[in-house]
């Protein structure tokens, strides 16, 4: 079927892009074999070695380009204003100028590669439709893996539906030619200059959230960096939550929780339906139903192995591709914190020899597989996945839990009073800096909903539509905070995390059945004694209190931090949000609760 403003579009950009061909991608079989072969070819894209890692492949991208990119990433909305103070904001005419001149000719002697995609179920009332055009094989490859993508897409499409468009090329994949554009006032995404996935598979970050979160509050919606999970109890009854963490809080490995030794006899099962992103919408019950946009995993390789975990693990086993891990001479691969010994002779995440202790010439030992290196990989291989993941109409949530890395301050899970409480709960919602990050360790940073670096539009606004949905859901999820990384004065961790965590997740599924006891405390309502299934699990001494515990002292200091972001919005902050401070201030210095 002939979509004439599509064809229109593909050709003025491959006029600007001059590539040698244009090719329109099917999403067959016999497709990905032929683009597998070009790119082996080609040197890249590794064949991994066939008995242990059956239709895998590896990739290693530029040394410069092996993470997003934020401070080259913009949102090119008509007003500055519009982009608010967290984002980076350019006009949309010098964002496609700018952009412009860098794409112009940048695809000479290359393929371009036509990509229609569907982010969510192809047909769901959920789901959004992109078109990528992009002259990278390895970005080609994992949009297949990462969204639903091909002629099926094109017929749902039709004569005249509405698309993203989705613009992107490597150019020479230098950071002074990078730039990472949003036009949510065109649906437009440019991105050029990077191939990194977070960057260049325009399907995820660009569209899903930032270009989504904007559709999502003129549409009524929610697009949110956020896990799906289901918990099964033994009489085969399923509940949904939805989970929102900054990065490096474990959102993957809490998609696919294992239940801990302790819990089995309860008999659950836990289903994974997203790792990384949730569309929300309110379903005809009154309730919110969430779909998982994406069709694979995009996650961290280091620190993912059969302990940490073993869901992910089993999915790994074939048809992954791999980024920027050690490559073994034995076509074999392997990360820090991965499984077994690294294959030897190996070659690093740069390409050079590389053997376990091996140091630069500062003494620093030097990691095989860069930190960020990543695996992507069909999300349907997943032994935890749903057999809801891809249901058109989602699946119901009864909870809401946002989180962050707090070594103090926040317990281990608390419950806020109602919804726009809970709006706030998620806009304060922080993690601290590790050594692995450059700034001061411990400084906090916020990450409101951890969107900070996804929000496609002003915060101020976001949280606006957040409260606004509050009012439009007649059955809302009730909304948690929780915290696995409080610390002792030593500096060790009170709480196991991982698959323990289901205990706290249980608790917040009975709270939203009215069935779990709480008390009240000036920050929300916690676990009363003996509400959390502790059995079969060893704490240290006093370790469950000090989880528990809610200091004033140290809330308001916080309080002050919660200030201190929100001036940064000015008169566009909603009134509401200020009411929840001042009356959170006020519990915090009386002591009492709500
Ligand atoms: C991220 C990711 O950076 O999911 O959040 O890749
Ligand atoms: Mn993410």
């Amino acid at each position: 079927m002939k979509h004439a403003k599509l064809s229109a579009w593909v050709a003025e950009m491959a006029a600007l892009c001059g590539p040698d061909r244009v090719e329109w991608l099917d999403g067959s079989e016999a497709e990905k074999a032929r683009l597998e072969a070009r790119a082996l070819a080609s040197g890249e894209l590794v064949r991994l070695d066939s008995r242990r890692h059956p239709g895998c492949l590896f990739h290693r991208t530029a040394e410069n380009d092996v993470a997003r990119t934020e401070h080259l990433t913009y949102i090119c909305s008509r007003r500055k204003e519009d982009a608010g103070p967290t984002n980076n904001w350019m006009s949309p005419e010098e964002g496609y100028r700018r952009a412009g001149e860098i794409f112009r000719g940048s695809m000479r002697g290359r393929t371009m590669y036509v990509i229609p995609f569907s982010m969510g179920p192809v047909g769901s009332p959920f789901s959004k439709i992109g078109v990528q055009l992009t002259d990278s094989l390895y970005v080609a490859l994992n949009m297949r893996i990462m969204t639903r993508a091909g002629a099926v897409v094109l017929d749902r499409l039709g004569p005249d539906g509405e698309f993203t468009r989705c613009l992107h090329g490597k150019a020479d994949l230098s950071t002074e030619r990078r730039l990472i554009l949003h036009f949510p006032d065109d649906n437009a995404i440019w991105s050029v200059g990077s191939g990194y996935g977070g960057n260049a598979l325009l399907g995820k970050k660009c569209l899903s959230l930032r270009i989504a979160s904007a559709l999502a509050r003129r549409e009524g919606w929610l697009a949110e960096h956020m896990l799906i999970l289901g918990v099964e109890d033994a009489r085969g009854r399923t509940e949904y939550l939805t989970a929102a963490f900054p990065s490096a809080c474990g959102k993957t490995n809490l998609a696919m929780l294992i239940p801990p030794a302790g819990l089995k006899a309860k008999g659950y099962k836990v289903w994974t339906v997203g790792d990384d992103i949730a569309w929300l919408r309110v379903g005809p019950d009154g309730r919110l139903w969430a779909v998982n946009p994406e069709a694979g995993f995009f996650g961290v390789a280091p620190g993912t192995n059969s302990k940490s975990n073993p869901n992910a693990v089993a999915t790994l086993r074939a048809n992954a591709i791999f980024t920027n891990v050690l490559l073994g001479e034995d076509k074999t691969v392997w990360w820090e914190g991965g499984d077994g010994e690294p294959p030897q002779p190996a070659v690093d995440w740069r390409g050079r020899p590389w053997r376990p202790g091996l140091k630069d010439e500062q003494g620093k030992l030097l990691p095989g597989a860069h930190p960020n290196s990543r695996f992507t990989v069909p999300a349907g291989q997943c032994p935890s996945i749903s057999p809801r993941w891809e249901d058109p109409q989602g699946v119901p949530i009864s909870a809401i839990v946002f989180g962050g890395r707090r070594e103090r301050l926040a317990p281990l899970v608390y419950e806020a009073f109602d919804w726009a409480h809970g709006v706030y709960t998620g806009a304060t919602a922080a993690s601290e800096r590790t050594a692995a990050q450059v700034g001061k360790v411990g400084e906090v940073r916020r990450d409101p909903m951890a969107m900070l670096p996804f929000c496609g539009y002003n915060m101020a606004d976001y949280f606006a539509h957040w409260l606004e949905m509050g009012r439009r859901i007649p059955k809302p999820p009730k909304i948690f905070h929780v915290n696995w990384f409080r610390k002792d004065a030593r500096g060790r961790f009170l709480w196991p995390g991982y698959g323990d965590n289901l205990r706290v997740l249980e608790w917040i599924l009975a709270r939203c059945r009215g069935e779990a006891a709480a008390r009240q405390t000036p920050i929300g309502r916690l676990p009363a004694p003996e509400s959390l299934d502790l059995s079969g699990l060893e704490l240290g001494p006093g370790a469950l209190e000090e989880l528990l515990a809610v200091r004033p002292e140290e809330w308001r200091e916080e309080l002050a931090g919660h200030k201190d972001f929100f001036a940064r919005f000015g008169d566009r902050l909603p009134k509401e949000i200020w009411d929840q401070h001042e009356a959170l201030a006020k519990r915090v210095s009386v002591g009492a609760p709500s």
